[in-house]
């Protein structure tokens, strides 16, 4: 499908000045690793300081929203709306869902998806959606770029992360 890309990106020269979280669930671990390694690494070649780079992880996917609330915090008692703080300029959630028998992938997708969403806008700052909800572990492995001729998704979500930040700079 030629028309399905992700468009031309600039890189922003703000990127060198800003403190950017991974929170990433421990499910799947394979796919997940690959992926936070991608990002963190195109987040260094787009300028960001490694020592500005924090990566911190979560039980598994559901737990995700609620690890990127706690970590940009300050302080673990002051709500976020009396002192507009977070700790990062961005953060990327990197999670990895594949579909079992039951129920549980479309109540975790949702679920996540829409708070991550939402949570933004409580933060005052950029999450980027870096939750992989596939039907089967190859499709999990192509989006890692762990399959020959596919790209690593890790790399677009650390440039979704800087171009986003760099709005608020
Ligand atoms: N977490 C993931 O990140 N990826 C999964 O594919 C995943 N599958 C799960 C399947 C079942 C049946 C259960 C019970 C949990 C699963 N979780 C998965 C963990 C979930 O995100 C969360 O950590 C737990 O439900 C505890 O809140």
């Amino acid at each position: 499908m030629e028309f399905k890309d992700k468009g031309s990106y600039e890189v922003s020269d703000k990127a060198k000045d800003m403190k950017v979280l991974i929170v990433h669930a421990r499910w799947n671990e394979k796919v997940v690793n690959a992926l936070v390694n991608r990002a963190a690494e195109r987040l260094v070649e787009l300028g960001v300081a490694k020592t500005n780079i924090d990566i911190v992880s979560v039980a598994g996917s559901y737990e995700l929203p609620f690890g990127v609330y706690a970590h940009n915090k300050n302080d673990g008692v002051t709500p976020f709306k009396e002192t507009n703080t977070s700790r990062y300029d961005a953060t990327i959630a990197i999670g990895t869902l594949i579909k079992g028998d039951t129920m549980h992938f479309e109540f975790i997708a949702d679920a996540v998806a829409k708070e991550l969403m939402s949570l933004q806008f409580k933060i005052s700052r950029p999450i980027i959606f870096g939750l992989l909800t596939c039907f089967t572990e190859e499709q999990a492995l192509e989006r890692a770029g762990l399959i020959e001729g596919h790209r690593n998704l890790g790399e677009d979500w650390a440039e979704a992360a800087i171009e986003m930040a760099a709005k608020l700079k």
